[in-house]
């Protein structure tokens, strides 16, 4: 099992991961195998001035030598450069309460009021700092990991941009022009609709309002049998939605056809199956997102997330000042006008640290080697069964 964990605040002086139960022996190099991912993220139509401050990097502190992982918990740290200028506001040591900038006047659809009212904080900073969408850089750095240890085991993963402000981009999925979705500033393989969502975002912008949309991530050439149908806490899809459902906005997650088979009867819904020389058993539809009962089934897994407008608004909703109880504002900090091209990295980050996390289940070993091994003998036990 893998066991994930980040601490830092957005303009702390970084943020740091902890990544536990990676095999070892895995070749690793963070410029390589997880700062292209770092830079995904940050990129991307409708961001905000501070990915210009930004430069992100995982630095590997623990667990990797010599270009390989040795089975400790691997650790690494993101510099926040922005810190040098919140030094004083960020600062840990005491003696400087006041604190300047704080923030008292809570953004709708944020965690300031609810996590304020639950931490006892009157300064909101206390609770934004940590509840910003900068904390997915740590998730990002820890699924490119996950992803790494999936393609030495012969997994593929993919994600892009399906809609963005109402506007359809999906184009279809392509796994063979991938490095298009690196030239579309929307992170989408439909190319004719991008002009017309850069207008939008453009819209969005001048109105000092933000824009959600929709990502798909999918991972090919997926072991059967991950995951289980025996107990609700071992279900794959379960465990995917909670992974996916936990990163910052967003508010719905669908295996395959989701929302849509809701309204479809079985016969269009379920995907059949036939026995073939020489792939054995075949579907020839995925409507099920490769999950059957929690496991996986060999076809293409299909994860979409539905992500909610930034909730931070240049033209801001009412709210009230927590400290003189006057209505107010809500507070502007700078912030993105959209965030989904992004959000379609961090996905595809969560994804594969649950799949990493249930093939380490599944096969165990502490060498990549023992754990290449189990898995190709699995194939093999499948090819005949
Ligand atoms: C965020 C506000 C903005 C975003 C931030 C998330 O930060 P700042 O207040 O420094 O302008 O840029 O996202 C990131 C820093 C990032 O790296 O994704 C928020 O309030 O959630």
């Amino acid at each position: 099992m893998l066991r994930y964990l980040s601490a830092g605040e957005s303009h702390g002086p970084n943020l740091s991961v902890i990544l536990e139960g990676l095999p070892a022996g895995l070749a690793l190099q963070a410029e390589r195998d997880i700062d292209p991912w770092l830079r995904r993220r940050q990129g991307g139509y409708g961001r905000g001035r501070r990915q210009l401050i930004e430069s992100d990097r995982a630095e590997l502190l623990g667990g990797v030598r010599a270009g390989r992982t040795t089975g400790a918990p691997l650790a690494l740290r993101i510099e926040n450069r922005d810190w040098q200028n919140w030094r004083e506001v960020m600062d840990p040591a005491p003696g400087n309460e006041p604190r300047k900038r704080a923030v008292t006047q809570p953004r709708p659809g944020h965690a300031d009021l609810a996590g304020g009212i639950k931490y006892g904080h009157k300064d909101l900073r206390d609770v934004l700092e940590r509840a910003s969408a900068r904390e997915t850089a740590s998730r990002v750095a820890a699924g490119a990991v996950a992803l790494r240890l999936l393609e030495a085991l012969g997994v593929q993963g993919a994600t892009r941009v399906v809609s963005l402000g109402g506007i359809d981009c999906d184009g279809g999925m392509d796994w063979e022009r991938l490095e298009a979705l690196d030239e579309s500033p929307l992170r989408c393989f439909d190319r004719g609709a991008e002009d017309a969502v850069i207008d939008r975002i453009d819209r969005a912008k001048t109105e000092g309002d933000t824009l959600g949309g929709v990502v798909e991530t999918r991972f090919r050439n997926l072991p059967i049998g991950l995951g289980s149908h025996v107990q609700w806490d071992r279900k794959l899809d379960g465990r995917l939605a909670q992974a996916v459902m936990s990163i910052p906005a967003i508010k719905g997650v669908e295996i395959g056809d989701g929302w849509r088979a809701a309204s479809l009867p079985g016969s269009q819904v379920h995907d059949a199956i036939f026995l073939r020389d020489p792939d054995g058993y075949v579907r020839d539809s995925n409507r099920s997102g490769g999950l059957e009962g929690g496991i996986t089934t060999g076809s293409e897994l299909v994860v979409r997330a539905a992500m909610k407008p930034i909730a931070t608004l240049m033209q801001p909703l009412p709210t009230v000042d927590v400290v003189t109880h006057e209505v107010a504002d809500a507070s502007r900090e700078r912030s993105d006008h959209t965030a989904v091209p992004a959000a379609s990295i961090v996905v595809l980050a969560m994804a594969a640290l649950t799949l990493a996390s249930a093939v380490l289940e599944k096969f165990g070993g502490d060498t990549v080697r023992e754990l290449t091994e189990r898995l190709e003998a699995h194939r093999q036990y499948v090819a005949s069964y």
